[in-house]
């Protein structure tokens, strides 16, 4: 400091000091200081006037404060001339974060220093913890996955950015009335997001509609302008996502959509300003509501529109980010590795190349191979039904332009393989990216398929079941493109975070070195499975989350339920190919033995939960029955005893984190050959659950992981489903020869479940009778007796204990760190910088 400055210098650099201290400082004292600043400054309020949010509010600033100078160090990586370090952009129409208040007191290192400056100020963590509304901007597991992956992303220091949408309302609030499901908007934005940074300079104008014309250049080059009907303006969200223990902070940008303030300038000056606040209304629409994913296309044209929207901003913002870092775009593929979660963002293809092209004025063939060597595609699901489409009038409705471009793509396409396959028309029309069978489609996954260098499935089974079934004519075209990238889950959130009792024990043990390094370190667990004493801890910490829960289920069902009982949980979407119906005839059949037999049982607690799709009548119609059962067998005297039936509403990411924990048994139990991967399943594992399940998804590779002797396996495999359709299904005769599988389906059907009413649970019965599409039928013996297996099983504590033990220290394979260094290294081609010894 020079001498110019003298006294008031010195006490101006000390208040800058204590300023940086209560903005940076990670003591228990600087936080304690922070958070009354933050009360005062932000909230408004003094210590004794401030509620429960307030004080949520003031801490969730000190903590973001926290995370300022790493996310700014982070951000300058992707965005300054000085480095040259490649960034991926994570493109999903779906982000499914979760609260973000104690994943960052984990990732900081913070969570003993902030419990302890709360309780300086009165105040109680796991209370605050309570108050942040989740944002639910996500389905189910397509979203979560992708939260998970910039959750590893950050850990394993590559610089990201996740580009999505910023739902007004995320996925809807589900509650029960009278045994139905009842959705309710989520509100999530209502007290405000303390987490997130508007960046209004950071905008783009997106297009829709209208015509295109062709011009030439003052250079004479034919070029294509598009005359839009409609100009929609995106404006930047950003969060940021903090990498643990590591100096990383990526961000998640997410894009609101409003009315461009010029467009409607002519209707403010002839005086129709109302039809001009109308027009701001309707540009608003596109990013007001997250559309199910997991229900069948209607056409819905506002959802291309997000789409487009969403990606058109993203494209925009990674070639700005480019050309400031004073790189030359014909080199986008070198600093920018793009993925899309699914054919949601895949119009990417479409909309690069027209940047390319139409407003960077290069040649078709550079644009197209830098397109392919930037852009990489995940699939997450084979069901037919699925693949996502748009009718040909909507699309030329709305992205005139591209459609040109697809047009291009595909007629260079199938030029291309005219000449490599001749006498193949057969085959060129089942790639073609239209299809042209009746009404005409564009096809979106060929989209993807073809704009991408690689195509990856989720789980191993799942990426060799795509290469057969619907992207069987893409693989026999490209095989070098396919690979598999099982999924993964953070064990940051799904365990540290979510179950601090079993974080604790883990740590005592093997030292606190696993959570960045699952696959070597949770192993060491192993030797520890045998010993009577570490047994007995485990199943303590185990009887504690399941008295927290019993606890939840209290609140929320007003059932109470035996902490000492095996916990039985399915938690997920409602979905047919779930068969969630299955556990259900199972609990009937359950329910005949103890009501003709009594004796002794393993006493269970079933406990379902999950959405079902506000349009998917079959599965709410399955969350009714779970309800109609759960109703006549807990007011049992007898049964209850030995059962209890549980319908836990509205499963999202906070009550995942309190029901994985709990879990002694995990139902995975879908269709072999229908569940792309799952990722509950890996929850349940990592938090000592074990599994029942099929041969389908990631279970198959979980299984190996954890060992055959850990694991329960029943039904049918994907083979043998498709044996069995192509022979001729006849669920009928099942039920006729199977006097026990029989008397569950006619008490359902009798109306003993709901009150006499034999019409209520018709279309199930009768499409499990006629169709069966899910075979449910076929499975049923061998998972009723599987059950058997592990009722037995639970008998026995120690045993059972050890095979939990071994669950949870055989799954690291799981950790999406795991994921994402194979995306670096397959198909990314970026090298992640580990903090720690570990090579990369
Ligand atoms: C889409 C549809 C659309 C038509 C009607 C039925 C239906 C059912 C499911 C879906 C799936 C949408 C994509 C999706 O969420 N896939 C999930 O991705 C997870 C992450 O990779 C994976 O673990 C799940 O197995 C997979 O279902």
């Amino acid at each position: 400091m020079g001498p110019a400055i003298g006294g008031d210098g010195q006490a101006s650099a000390r208040s800058r000091m204590a300023l940086s201290n209560v903005r940076t400082g990670l003591a228990p004292d600087a936080i304690a200081v922070a958070l009354i600043e933050n009360l005062h400054c932000l909230q408004g309020k003094r210590p004794r006037d401030a509620t429960p949010n307030d004080w949520y509010m003031a801490l969730a600033y000190t903590v973001r404060d926290r995370m300022m100078e790493r996310y700014v160090a982070t951000v300058g990586s992707i965005a300054e001339e000085t480095t040259d370090v490649k960034a991926v952009a994570y493109l999903s129409a779906e982000f499914l974060t979760g609260p973000h208040l104690g994943n960052g007191l984990i990732s900081l290192g913070i969570w003993d220093a902030v419990e302890e400056a709360l309780s300086r100020v009165g105040q109680d963590l796991s209370g605050l913890l309570e108050q942040e509304e989740e944002p639910g901007l996500g389905n189910g597991g397509l979203g979560r996955l992708a939260a998970c992956y910039m959750d590893s992303l950050a850990r394993l220091n590559v610089p990201a950015i996740g580009y999505g949408i910023r739902y007004e309302f995320g996925i809807f609030d589900q509650s029960i009335r009278d045994g139905w499901q009842v959705e309710v908007t989520d509100k999530w934005l209502r007290f405000g997001n303390p987490w997130e940074m508007v960046r209004s300079e950071i905008a783009f104008d997106v297009k829709f509609g209208g015509r295109t014309e062709p011009y030439h250049n003052a250079a004479g080059r034919y070029c294509v302008r598009w005359l839009p009907e409609k100009v929609i303006k995106g404006v930047a969200y950003d969060t940021p996502i903090p990498g643990y223990r590591v100096p990383t902070t990526n961000l998640l940008r997410l894009w609101k959509a409003e009315a461009v303030e010029s467009f409607d300038f002519e209707a403010f000056n002839v005086g129709d300003y109302y039809r001009a606040v109308d027009e701001k209304v309707l540009s608003e629409t596109i990013s007001k509501v997250l559309y199910p994913n997991d229900e069948p296309e209607s056409g819905k044209q506002l959802r291309l529109a997000q789409q487009y929207f969403f990606v058109s901003c993203s494209l925009q913002d990674m070639v700005r980010l480019l050309l400031m870092r004073g790189k030359p775009l014909d080199e986008l593929h070198s600093y920018w590795a793009a993925q899309l979660n699914d054919t949601h963002p895949s119009i990417a293809v479409a909309e690069l190349m027209r940047l390319l092209v139409d407003e960077h004025a290069m040649e078709w063939d550079q644009a197209w191979a830098i397109t392919q060597q930037t852009c990489a595609y995940t699939n997450h699901t084979l069901l037919p039904e699925a693949l996502e489409r748009w009718p040909l009038p909507l699309f030329a409705r709305l992205l005139p332009r591209h459609l040109d471009i697809i047009y291009e793509i595909n007629r260079r396409f199938l030029d291309e393989l005219r000449l490599r396959c001749p006498n193949e028309e057969q085959l060129l029309r089942r790639l073609s990216l239209i299809d042209e069978a009746g009404d005409k489609y564009v096809r979106m996954a060929h989209l993807a398929s073809l704009g991408s260098h690689a195509i990856n499935g989720v789980a191993v089974l799942h990426s060799e079941l795509l290469k057969r079934t619907v992207l069987r004519d893409f693989h026999l075209v490209s095989p070098e493109k396919f690979l598999n990238v099982t999924n993964g889950v953070t064990p940051r959130r799904w365990i540290a975070l979510s179950n601090p009792k079993l974080c604790t024990l883990i740590t005592r043990h093997i030292g606190d070195r696993w959570l960045a390094n699952l696959e070597d370190e949770l192993r060491r667990l192993e030797p520890l499975a045998d010993e009577l004493e570490f047994q007995r801890d485990w199943q303590a910490v185990k009887v504690d989350n399941k008295r927290v829960l019993a606890r939840l289920i209290k609140d929320r069902t007003g059932v109470i339920v035996d902490p000492h009982s095996l916990f039985d949980v399915q938690a997920k979407r409602l979905h047919e190919y779930k068969r969630q119906h299955l556990n259900v005839l199972y609990l009937v059949t359950l329910y005949n033995r103890l009501r003709h037999a009594g004796g002794a049982v393993t006493p269970r607690t079933v406990i379902f939960s999950g959405k079902a799709a506000p349009a998917y009548r079959m599965a709410k119609l399955i969350i009714k029955l779970v309800n109609s059962v759960a109703a006549v067998v807990n007011r049992d005297p007898v049964v209850s005893q030995a059962l209890k039936v549980v319908f836990l509403p509205d499963f999202n990411v906070k009550n995942g984190q309190r029901i994985y924990p709990a879990a002694d048994l995990s139902e995975q139990i879908s269709t072999a050959g229908k569940e792309a991967s799952g990722t509950g399943n890996m929850k349940f594992a990592m938090n000592g659950a074990i599994t029942i399940g099929t041969l389908d998804g990631a279970n198959i590779e979980i299984r190996d992981a954890v060992g055959q002797e850990n694991f329960f396996l029943f039904g049918l495999s994907a083979a043998e489903v498709e044996l069995l359709k192509a022979e001729g299904y006849t669920p009928r005769s099942i039920y006729e020869s199977n006097p026990e599988l029989r008397e569950a389906i006619d008490l359902i059907r009798s109306g003993f479940f709901s009150n006499g009413d034999r019409e209520l649970f018709h279309p199930l019965v009768d499409s499990l009778l006629t169709y069966d599409e899910y075979m449910l039928l076929a499975d049923y013996q061998a998972y009723v007796d599987c059950q058997e297996r592990v009722s037995n099983a639970y008998s026995d504590p120690n045993a059972w204990t050890r095979m939990s033990i071994l669950n949870t220290a055989r799954v690291g394979h799981f950790s999406s760190d795991r994921s994402i260094r194979e995306y670096c290294r397959h198909i990314w081609k970026v090298t992640p910088i580990v903090s720690d010894e570990r090579e990369s």
